[in-house]
């Protein structure tokens, strides 16, 4: 990695947990423990991915910053992503202790308050949302509304919540096919990435044909990035991903690395990434518009090592 990308990348970060800071909620009564655990879970850092993904898309249609409804959609995506790894972590689910070099939330709070933070910061997620679209004016109102349709398909049934049923049922069968575990890929990670790129072009002002584009860019970039997760759960160091390495081969989880091989997968995340990149050059290009850190951004997870 450059250092003028690094260097931006960490400004960039910054920026996204002040966001983040801001948007979070600080009043508190009674219910104040799944405040802290709300706060706790998001705070506690993780690369802010898809808050950059929204905000670089946004930056690329609409030539111009971040303005208060684009924050509130950025807010409302890490909030959500925060949630799906909060319930992820449960003894239900992946029983985890420790995420981002830290105990997981249930770990921290308990069991109870682990299930309660999830649902809180997903519903601060739509409450965030709402209260921009009320704010919005003009043409932003509309886009705003077409993202939050974005937001709520790429998260449900039909998306995350979808590949996380799928992921937990496989995981009772001896063998799963590459259509099973792409479905499981394109809907736990890529919607999420998916729905990151596309608020940021639907924010921006993109039309139908550049956000079907943009979408076809993001599934690529979703399904390279799973493929890396399960590769780094390999080779990978708990030092750099902050949690443990081999949970999926000690749960005799099938992945991409176990059903294409270590080498078929590098390629792969390349082959997924040049693609991505090639539909963005040719947006540009139509465009006349550029955004090279973007381009950086969606290169550099190509060999990220957390
Ligand atoms: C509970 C509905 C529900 C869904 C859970 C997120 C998820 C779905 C499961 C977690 C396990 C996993 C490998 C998910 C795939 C997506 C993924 C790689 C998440 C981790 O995202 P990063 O690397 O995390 O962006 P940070 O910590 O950097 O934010």
């Amino acid at each position: 990695m450059q250092n003028s990308f690094k260097e931006e990348l960490s400004i960039k970060v910054e920026y996204i947990n002040d966001v983040l800071e801001r948007h979070l909620p600080k009043e508190a009564s009674l219910q104040k423990t799944v405040i802290d655990a709300m706060n706790y879970s998001v705070e506690v850092g993780g690369k802010r991915l898809r808050p950059m993904l929204i905000s670089e898309t946004y930056k690329l249609f609409a030539g111009k910053e971040e303005n208060a409804t684009v924050e509130a959609f950025m807010s409302a995506m890490e909030f959500i992503h925060t949630y799906s790894l909060v319930h992820d972590d449960l003894p239900a689910m992946d029983n985890d202790e420790y995420r981002r070099g830290k105990h997981t939330t249930w770990k921290k709070f308990g069991e109870d308050m682990g299930v309660l933070a999830g649902d809180a910061l997903l519903n601060y997620a739509y409450e965030t949302v709402a209260n921009a679209l009320c704010e919005a004016n003009g043409e932003m109102q509309q886009r705003a509304l077409d993202a939050f349709k974005i937001l709520s398909r790429k998260a449900g049934i039909y998306g995350m919540v979808g590949g996380q049923t799928a992921d937990l049922e496989a995981e009772g069968k001896d063998r799963i096919t590459m259509d099973e575990l792409m479905y499981i890929h394109a809907n736990k990670t890529a919607a999420l990435i998916e729905g990151s790129m596309m608020i940021g072009a639907s924010l921006g002002g993109a039309d139908k044909k550049a956000l079907k584009a943009i979408e076809k860019c993001a599934y690529n970039i979703g399904i390279a990035f799973q493929i890396q997760d399960d590769i780094l759960d390999i080779t990978g160091s708990m030092e750099e991903l902050g949690k443990p390495i081999g949970s999926d081969a000690e749960n005799e989880k099938q992945t991409y690395v176990t059903l294409a091989g270590l080498d078929k997968s590098r390629e792969d995340v390349a082959k997924l990434t040049n693609e991505a990149l090639e539909i963005l050059d040719a947006l540009e290009k139509e465009m006349n518009t550029a955004n090279s850190f973007l381009k950086d951004l969606l290169t550099s997870l190509i060999n990220r090592t957390k």
